[in-house]
């Protein structure tokens, strides 16, 4: 299986996020990214390949143009008035009001965001690039004939919605994936969301659409973020109604309640009958992450990884979450290599 990896990632680092109340410094952190490709040499799993550029329009055809636009120029906004240190915004909009995108730097990191986790710094931008393009490369590869690969991106993007960062997202390269495999050919794609989080971003942008099945197991968002999206009454609406399909679970829930959810998420996958997966690949759902609340332990992915193996699709895998650095590239390469397997 060919991984699609660049340094690039590293430009985002030494950024923060707002935890219970404090600033604290991010759990999502380019070490992450260093115990991956550490588990995924010793097992051998594959060569590493480096992204190609593939442009924005690809980036466009799921996000606005003035989302797009207030992230590459939002480090310039943010130092221009003054701040030479990591950009987060302070204030969000209510139900209700006005959407106006403002004209002062606040005013638009308020407008495009709906928390705190979404720090930027000067390599920010170009690190958020350089995932959609490792997104990309790896449709190019798996729509060229590969049967699967692994495009190990940071930042995550599943949070993002068309016009918002939030939860350590900013695009969401999985729906570029999905929405560059339609423009390529396929009829249907499968989003299956593993990721402990709600995949809020990748709901909303396919939720009217039937071409795109999008399938979440997550924390309940009655306790869990994102909060306001995941419920299982969210079934898709207009030309989509029936194509979202949400598994909500509650804090503490083990592999033994997971995998029915997984099998149950797979059984939908399976009548939808895609012509390719793109796995959301969060391992966020592992008992010692630090900021989730799931029992799955390691040996368990190497089932996670088979059961979409069984699938028997050709399948990209995406790389969301996952904080707990030092169990990071076990359950990862666990999840591949059950996949291979
Ligand atoms: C891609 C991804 O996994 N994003 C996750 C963003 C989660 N941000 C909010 C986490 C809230 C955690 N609250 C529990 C505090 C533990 N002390
Ligand atoms: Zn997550």
């Amino acid at each position: 299986m060919k991984i699609i990896h660049t340094d690039r990632h590293l430009g985002h680092s030494g950024h923060v996020e707002l935890m219970n109340g404090r600033v604290v410094p991010a759990f999502e952190k380019p070490e992450r990214v260093a115990m991956i490709l550490k588990a995924i040499g010793e097992r051998n799993l594959g060569p590493l390949i480096e992204p190609t550029a593939h442009g924005l329009d690809p980036v466009l055809k799921v996000h606005d143009a003035n989302y797009i636009r207030f992230l590459s120029t939002a480090w310039q906004l943010w130092t221009e008035d003054g701040r030479d240190f990591p950009a987060l915004p302070s204030f969000w909009r209510a139900p209700g009001m006005r959407y106006i995108e403002p004209e002062t730097v606040d005013g638009k990191f308020a407008h495009f965001s709906f928390d705190a986790g979404c720090c930027i710094v000067a390599g920010t931008w170009d690190a958020v690039q350089a995932a959609a393009d490792t997104a990309l490369t790896g449709v190019d590869l798996v729509a060229g004939g590969e049967k699967t690969a692994f495009a190990l991106c940071r930042p995550p993007g599943h949070h993002a919605h068309q016009a918002t960062m939030g939860g350590y997202c900013f695009v969401n390269n999985a729906a570029v994936a999905a929405q560059s495999f339609r423009d390529r050919g396929a009829a249907r794609v499968a989003v299956l969301d593993v990721d402990y989080h709600h995949g809020n971003g990748t709901q909303a942008i396919f939720y009217e659409r039937p071409d795109v099945l999008v399938c979440n197991i997550h924390g309940d968002p009655r306790q869990e973020f994102p909060y306001f999206l995941g419920y299982a009454d969210e079934t898709g609406a207009g030309a989509g109604e029936g194509f979202n399909a949400n598994f909500p679970l509650r804090w503490g829930t083990d592999f033994g309640g997971w995998s029915a959810a997984l099998e149950a998420a797979c059984a939908r996958v399976e009548a939808y009958a895609p012509d390719v997966v793109v796995v959301s690949l969060g391992v966020d759902t592992y008992k010692e992450d630090p900021i989730s609340q799931f029992k799955l332990d390691s040996p368990d992915y190497l089932k996670i990884g088979a059961r979409i193996a069984k699938l028997a699709k050709p399948t990209l895998f995406v790389m969301e979450g996952g904080y707990a650095v030092e169990a990071i590239g076990i359950n990862v390469a666990n999840t591949l290599e059950g996949f291979l397997q």
